[in-house]
């Protein structure tokens, strides 16, 4: 009942900071689209493979004088992969510990991203071109407030579209502009790519670099998929602006979690040169995050250490939706107050000096195992952070929270279902 959410409450009320950070509203009345980069790590921005450039588009936003590169970002999926990246995107809550809250708790009460955009008179949509069902994705979009799903049946794959789970990305961006060009404004769109999931294939002519020489093919494959993907938003970006959209809309885009799983430690080590210690592993967990508002002037690359917990507050904050009453746990990144803090849902986290994982405290400037002690409080703070976490969701408490006025609602007032 309401009693359980008072000490989740008090928990979140001690997170809460300035809400207005900065750049506050610099995107307000703006279309925003959010694209997921599917299996993007951020080890290959600013990188190279063999000599060849792995993301030569991306790169080159990261010295764009509109976009803010965001280098020590983290994902924080756990089993449901892509639809965990898309909850933490749209509640500020952590995923589960096991299993996919996409199926588990697809129908608890979540005041989302999605609401908050509604409520500004946004038309909301995801984009995605694959089976509604998928992830329970139709189910899940429905109860999080998108007007609409924009799934397999609104794209046509023509021959030679498809590789690996379903459509390419380049046809894929292309006929979302088009969708884009119908849709009332300011609209919302998510978009999730597709071409760079695991086994990371490609047709010949989409193949732009050679494949790396690893005893892994996963990681071979993996920086052309990449490439490809780059590609796809490069083109995207050209056809926003053919669409006349571009100047009016602020693109966000994020890596929702990794390719290049655990299994493959050897050949990451023989590309990166060194030992993959947990530390190394924990570092790798990192994903790129791009926030990119035509004409703004924002350009820079941001060392702020973040996660995908805090994509909703800091969206809201360069929308100009005040946050100030929600129950979640991320912080807007651009806000002074800022806590320098990032707990991965396994338990690893990751603090200005220090990287806790695989039950070690490791420093994180010479990546030396050290002394527990120091991460010890931060430890303390990292279970209890996923403890409350999980009491809202295996409680489904947000049905007694009135975010808008931001108060506890007395159980006699709820209706049961
Ligand atoms: C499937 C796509 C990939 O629709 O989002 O899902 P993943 O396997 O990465 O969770
Ligand atoms: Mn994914």
């Amino acid at each position: 009942d309401s009693s359980e959410l008072v000490d989740v409450n008090n928990y979140v009320e001690t997170k809460k900071i300035k809400s207005a950070g900065q750049y506050h509203g610099i995107a307000e009345g703006k279309n925003l689209i959010v694209v997921k980069l599917e299996s993007t790590q951020n080890f290959v921005i600013n990188n190279e493979m063999n000599g060849e450039t792995v993301t030569p588009f991306l790169n080159s936003l990261t010295e764009d004088k509109d976009t803010i590169y965001m280098d020590n970002f983290y994902h924080q999926t756990e089993q449901g992969k892509t639809s965990d990246s898309e909850f933490l995107l749209d509640n500020s809550l952590y995923p589960l510990g096991r299993g996919a809250v996409f199926f588990t708790h697809s129908g608890n009460e979540y005041h989302t991203l999605t609401d908050s955009l509604n409520d500004e008179g946004y038309f909301t949509s995801a984009m995605h071109a694959n089976n509604k069902s998928f992830w329970n994705r139709d189910i899940v979009y429905n109860n999080f407030g998108y007007d609409r799903y924009y799934s397999l049946p609104d794209y046509t794959v023509g021959e030679g579209e498809a590789v690996n789970w379903g459509m390419k990305d380049i046809p894929f961006f292309q006929q979302s502009v088009d969708h884009m060009k119908e849709m009332d404004q300011p609209f919302y769109s998510k978009m999730i790519t597709l071409t760079n999931h695991h086994p990371f294939y490609l047709d010949e002519e989409d193949k732009f670099i050679e494949e790396y020489d690893s005893n892994s093919g996963t990681l071979n494959r993996y920086f052309q998929t990449v490439r490809y993907t780059d590609e796809a938003i490069k083109e995207f970006f050209t056809s926003l602006k053919e669409s006349g959209l571009y100047e009016d809309s602020i693109i966000v885009m994020y890596g929702d979690h990794y390719g290049i799983s655990e299994n493959h430690n050897a050949a990451m080590s023989q590309y990166m040169d060194k030992e993959i210690t947990p530390f190394e592993s924990t570092q790798l967990q990192r994903v790129p995050m791009f926030i990119h508002v035509p004409g703004s002037d924002i350009g820079t690359t941001d060392h702020s250490l973040a996660g995908q917990i805090d994509l909703k507050p800091t969206i809201q904050n360069l929308m100009g939706i005040d946050t100030g009453n929600s129950i979640q746990f991320g912080q807007d990144i651009f806000s002074e107050e800022n806590d320098d803090f990032v707990i991965l849902r396994d338990g690893r986290f990751i603090t200005e000096d220090l990287v806790y994982a695989g039950e070690t405290c490791w420093d994180k400037e010479t990546g030396e195992e050290t002394d527990m002690e120091a991460c010890a409080p931060f430890k303390e703070r990292a279970d209890e952070e996923l403890a409350y976490n999980d009491e809202i969701i295996y409680g489904d408490l947000l049905r007694f929270y009135d975010a808008k006025n931001g108060r506890l609602i007395e159980d006699d007032t709820l209706v049961e279902e």
